[in-house]
């Protein structure tokens, strides 16, 4: 398979192994091997029902790998990492997550590329926005920097009580 770019999601508000999340992402980016860059690490509040704050960073990774090879990769590392399965939402000690890649959607029973909920999620797309601003989402059409420009009217948006 020809070499494709991936845009990979990182996020952790749990100690694990390797020290506080901050330490936690830094592992994970090391144990990916070679990365072509890496944002730096945003402290972000949590979305979701998770009370601890979060450390999240994007990388961008070449590999030829399959979409469903590299999430089976990633996984490993959530395990070794110390991940527990299950508890959705709740606080982690590593998350990865596949958002973009070159070759455009990919559909299996277990991943869909890009992912599902990063369109509205500013804990992805500020960091995403350093690194490929310019990197066009094949669903939406619109880019990086556009989703986030899109995520961050909303948050502006007054709130009717
Ligand atoms: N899966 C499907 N598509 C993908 C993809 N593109 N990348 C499947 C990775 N996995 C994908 O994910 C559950 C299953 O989704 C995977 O086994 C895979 O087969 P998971 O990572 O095991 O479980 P999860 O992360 O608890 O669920 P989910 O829905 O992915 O949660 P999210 O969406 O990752 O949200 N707030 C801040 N500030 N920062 C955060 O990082 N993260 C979450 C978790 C909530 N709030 C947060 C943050
Ligand atoms: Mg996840």
């Amino acid at each position: 398979m020809p070499v494709t770019r991936y845009a990979i999601a990182i996020g952790s508000n749990r100690p694990g192994r390797h020290g506080p999340p901050e330490a936690m992402v830094r592992a994970a980016i090391a144990a990916l091997g070679p990365v072509v860059a890496v944002s730096r690490f945003f402290a972000t509040a949590p979305v979701g029902p998770s009370s601890r704050r979060f450390v999240n960073a994007t990388l961008i990774l070449d590999s030829a790998e399959s979409p469903r090879a590299l999430l089976d990769r990633l996984k490993r590392i959530e395990r070794d990492f110390g991940r527990r399965p299950g508890r959705r939402w709740g606080a982690r000690v590593i998350d990865l997550d596949i958002v973009l890649w070159s070759g455009g959607v990919w559909t299996d029973s277990a991943l869909t590329v890009p992912h599902r909920a990063f369109r509205a999620r500013r804990f992805v797309l500020d960091p995403m926005a350093t690194l490929v601003p310019a990197w066009r989402d094949p669903v939406t059409g619109l880019t990086v920097r556009q989703l986030l420009a899109r995520a961050r009217a909303v948050d502006r948006r007054p709130r009717r009580s």
